[in-house]
This record gives C-alpha cells, sequence and structure tokens, in this order.
C-alpha cells in the first residue's frame, strides 16, 4: 500500500493541545526511540534502579530532560518506553511528560528532533498504527472523530467505532456479497452446462431482503445522528438592524459577530458553533433580507437565501420595538415552507403588555420574545433552540453509526446492490448482477481501507492534528 510517508524512521511531535496546560507530552515512535530517550534523559537520583527505571517498559520514569548538544537543562519530566508492537503505532514509543506551555513544549520538542527523530505529519502516528495492522481504516477514523467530537452523543458513537465494530461488521457483509457473487457465477455456468432454469431469482431476493436493509439501517442511524454528530445548522434572518449578530454574540458569550448601529451591518454568512444543553448548533449571522441597491449587500442576501435550504432550523428575528412590519411580513412568506422559530427582540424597549401579534400564517412557529442587549429571557430561547432538535432518540449510540464518508460509501454500495437484486429478479440478468456486486465490494473496500492507492488515506488523514 503506498503510504505516501516513509516508514522506519522515527518521528515525534507535540502530543497536546497548543497554549497553557499543567502538563504536555512530546511523543516520538519508531526504532530509534528509546536510544534518542536515553541521549537526552537523565533520571534523577542518579541510583542504577532509577536509571533502569527508563529501560523498564510500561513505567513512569522520573528525571530531567537535557539537550543533546549542548547539554542544557530543559526540562523536568516523566518518561515512558512502551515497546512496539504492544504500542499504539505498533512501533517503539516513548513519551515525555514534560510542563505544558508553547516555550517549554517547544523546547523539549526541539532537543528529541536534535536527537535523531523527525517531525510527524498530521496523523502519522495513527496511519502508522494502521499500516502495522494495530487498528484498521474504520478506528483511525474514529479517533479523529472522537478528537472532533462536538457532542457527548458523537463522542460515544466515535468511541464504539473505536472499538472496531463497524469495521468487522462491515468486513462481514463485505464476505457475503463475495460469496453471493461466486454463487451467481457459478449459477451462470451451471445454466449454461445444464441448460436449466437457474436461481438466480433467489439470489435477488435474498439481496433485497437480508442485505440491502442492513446497509439501508446503517445509513438511516448516521441521518438519525447527523446532527448531534456535524452539529445543527440554524440561521439567524431577519431585517436589517433587528439585532441577529447581538444575538450570536450572547449565544456564543464572545464577541464574534460585528454589532453597529448601522442597518446593513452584516454582509456574508458568517458561522458560529455554540453548545446549548449538549447539543452542538452552528449558527449562521446573515445579511438582513430586504430590497437593497447596494451591490455587496444585494450578494450577501442572495446567498442568505440560498444557505436557508442546507439549515435544519431558521430563527426568524423581529423588532418588537418597531413592530411587524411589512418588510417582515414578507420574509414570514418567504419563509412558509421552513422549520421556523420566531425571536421578538430589543424587548427592552417595549411597554409591559405592548407585544406584537403575530399574524395568523406564524401560528404554528414558536415564539421567544427577548433583548439581546440587556440578556432577557435568553434561557427561554435556548430550551426553546433544544427543543427544536429533540427528536427523541431513534439510534441506540451503541448501534452501528457511520460517519459521512462512510455513509456515502455504505449508500452507494447500497444502490449497487439495489441494482443487481433488480436484475436477478428479472431473471437472466446474471453478469451484470455480479459487476453491480463487484462494485459494491469496491466501496466497502473503500471504507475499510483496501483500495490500493493513498487518495483515501490522504483524504482520511488530512482530518488529522499532528501528534496524532
Ligand atoms: N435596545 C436594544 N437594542 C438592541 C438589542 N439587540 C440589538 N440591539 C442594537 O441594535 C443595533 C443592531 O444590532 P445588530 O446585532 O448589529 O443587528 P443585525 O440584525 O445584525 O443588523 P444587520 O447586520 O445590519 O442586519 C445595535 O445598535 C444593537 O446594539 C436589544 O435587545 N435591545
Ligand atoms: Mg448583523
Amino acid at each position: 500500500m503506498a503510504t505516501g510517508f516513509p516508514i522506519g524512521d522515527t518521528i515525534a511531535a507535540i502530543a497536546t493541545a497548543r497554549g497553557r496546560g499543567a502538563i504536555g507530552i512530546v511523543k516520538v515512535s519508531g526504532p530509534d526511540a528509546l536510544r534518542i530517550l536515553h541521549r537526552l534523559f537523565k533520571p534523577s537520583g542518579g541510583g542504577g534502579s532509577a536509571a533502569a527505571g527508563v529501560n523498564e517498559a510500561r513505567r513512569l520514569c522520573h528525571g530531567w530532560i537535557r539537550h543533546p548538544d549542548s547539554g542544557e537543562r530543559i526540562d523536568e519530566v516523566l518518561a515512558v518506553w512502551m515497546p512496539g508492537p504492544r504500542s499504539y503505532t505498533g512501533e517503539d514509543v516513548v513519551e515525555i511528560h514534560g510542563h505544558g506551555g508553547g516555550q517549554a513544549l517547544t523546547a523539549l520538542l526541539e532537543a528529541v528532533l536534535s536527537a535523531g527523530a523527525r517531525l510527524a505529519e498530521a496523523g502519522e502516528f495513527t496511519r502508522r498504527a494502521l499500516l502495522n495492522g494495530r487498528i484498521d481504516l474504520t478506528q483511525a477514523e474514529a479517533v479523529a472523530d472522537l478528537i472532533d467530537a462536538r457532542s457527548q452523543r458523537a463522542l460515544r458513537i466515535a468511541g464504539r467505532r473505536l472499538e472496531g465494530e463497524l469495521g468487522r461488521q462491515v468486513e462481514a457483509m463485505r464476505q457475503e456479497l463475495l460469496d453471493v457473487r461466486a454463487r451467481i457465477e457459478a449459477e451462470i455456468d451451471f445454466a449454461e452446462q445444464l441448460e436449466e432454469e437457474s436461481d438466480l431469482q433467489a439470489l435477488g431476493v435474498l439481496i433485497r431482503e437480508q442485505m440491502a436493509p442492513r446497509l439501508g439501517r446503517w445509513i438511516a442511524h448516521y441521518d438519525a445522528a447527523r446532527g448531534y454528530l456535524e452539529g445543527f445548522k440554524v440561521a439567524v434572518v431577519g431585517r436589517p438592524n433587528v439585532g441577529k449578530s447581538s444575538l450570536i454574540n450572547r449565544l456564543a458569550k464572545k464577541e464574534r459577530v460585528i454589532v453597529t448601529e448601522i442597518p446593513g451591518t452584516t454582509r456574508d454568512l458568517v458561522e458560529v458553533s455554540v453548545n446549548l444543553g449538549g447539543m452542538p448548533l452552528t449558527f449562521t449571522d446573515t445579511a438582513g433580507l430586504h430590497e437593497s441597491r447596494d451591490p455587496v449587500e444585494r450578494i450577501g442576501i442572495q446567498r442568505t437565501q440560498r444557505y436557508l435550504d442546507e439549515c435544519e432550523l431558521v430563527v426568524f428575528m423581529v423588532d418588537a420595538a418597531a413592530g411587524i412590519g411589512a418588510q417582515d411580513l414578507c420574509i414570514g412568506e418567504f419563509l412558509q415552507q421552513r422549520k421556523v422559530l420566531v425571536v421578538f427582540n430589543k424587548m427592552d424597549l417595549v411597554a409591559p403588555g405592548k407585544r406584537p401579534k403575530p399574524p395568523e400564517s406564524w401560528a404554528r412557529w414558536p415564539v421567544a420574545a427577548i433583548s439581546a442587549r440587556c440578556d432577557e429571557n435568553l434561557d427561554e430561547l435556548e430550551t426553546l433552540l433544544v427543543q427544536a432538535f429533540e427528536k427523541g432518540e431513534e439510534s441506540a449510540d451503541d448501534d452501528i453509526v457511520p460517519n459521512l464518508r462512510q455513509r456515502e460509501l455504505l449508500s452507494g454500495c447500497l444502490e449497487r446492490l439495489n441494482a443487481a437484486a433488480e436484475r436477478l429478479e428479472a431473471g437472466g440478468g446474471g453478469e451484470l448482477a455480479s459487476i453491480e456486486l463487484a462494485e459494491a465490494v469496491g466501496c466497502l473496500d473503500q471504507i475499510l481501507g483496501r483500495r490500493e492507492g493513498s487518495d483515501v488515506m490522504d483524504q482520511v488523514f488530512r482530518r488529522f492534528c499532528i501528534g496524532k
């Protein structure tokens, strides 16, 4: 298999997140990992037993790292050696646990590189684990999905895939498809020899009734969990100056987008991710909807209209102090086919009891009355937002839930299974059905990373961070 990386050299990277932190870890993997540690590490105490500690597998050893060239003391650390093949990568792995913080860790990494390691590429540790047979591609992807998880549910789903269950089920399905294909080929030869009716139709029924529904279920699981995996998309729309950007800043709890008293401030779509009640929501701030002569603003408004199709929910904001005007009614009409939550903003300027009354055509939409500026009633709005996406748990998290890439390949596989079943059941389509099944197996091979060539691998590992 093409890897895109030379394998066999020793790589190193900072494995912990950037920024201030109590502890930071530099990870080293490859045949020279232990030798590199010996060049840098001086165990504390100076006694024989401590020196031996670092040569003892999977035991943390306290000591100091010195620069291999200058001898300068760099950090007080705990070091551990995890010999292959029972390590994350399957190779000899060394971890040096130093103090967190950008400068300390960079100095530590620099010392490791000076002692003979090469800086790892993004995802290279996991890629080595894959190439050394420690994990399969579905597990490698699960590692990235776990790191990127935007909700507790996404975390559980990725954790389940990390155990290898999806890979096992896909592998089993692949074997079944190869068996069915072998039987089709045999039937074709057999029918020629005996000039008898073949049993191809029964195989068509088997594919349609037993194999295709299983794939359909996995795809449905993704679709049901999609919002938790990718984030629910919410567009905030309304007339210019009603307070859309102010609301997004409030929900994000920081000044993410520009707010001014000038109408037409927001011109482009700006996405802001927020986690509300365990639900990952991606809010999009939009340009105010109205007739505009300004060409830049008009482009922004057109983009908003196109973007709405991608959103699961539209927050439709109205200036409660100004009341519901003709433009609001016009936007309301425009949103009729969509899932909408109406937000009356600027309630701080509205006299008690003077809240606007929504027209009949908005009656089925829930309403929240808030003040983004004064932080009023935002809790109520958050509850309504969360409720808008709560559909009950359609799929248990310990079911097979693929990620988006896997889902696309599963749906390609399903299409080919259906085509094969149709040909077989119609009678006489053995050869063509066999080709469809070969392509279906190809889709599953891509899920498992069995296909030659590094493009699939590159696609997967591009998502990784350095140090994983
Ligand atoms: N009194 C009051 N003013 C508010 C409230 N929310 C926003 N504003 C003010 O209204 C003005 C417009 O706010 P923005 O958040 O920029 O409005 P917008 O809808 O994003 O405007 P555009 O991007 O121009 O479409 C600013 O001066 C805000 O401070 C509110 O709840 N009460
Ligand atoms: Mg704005």
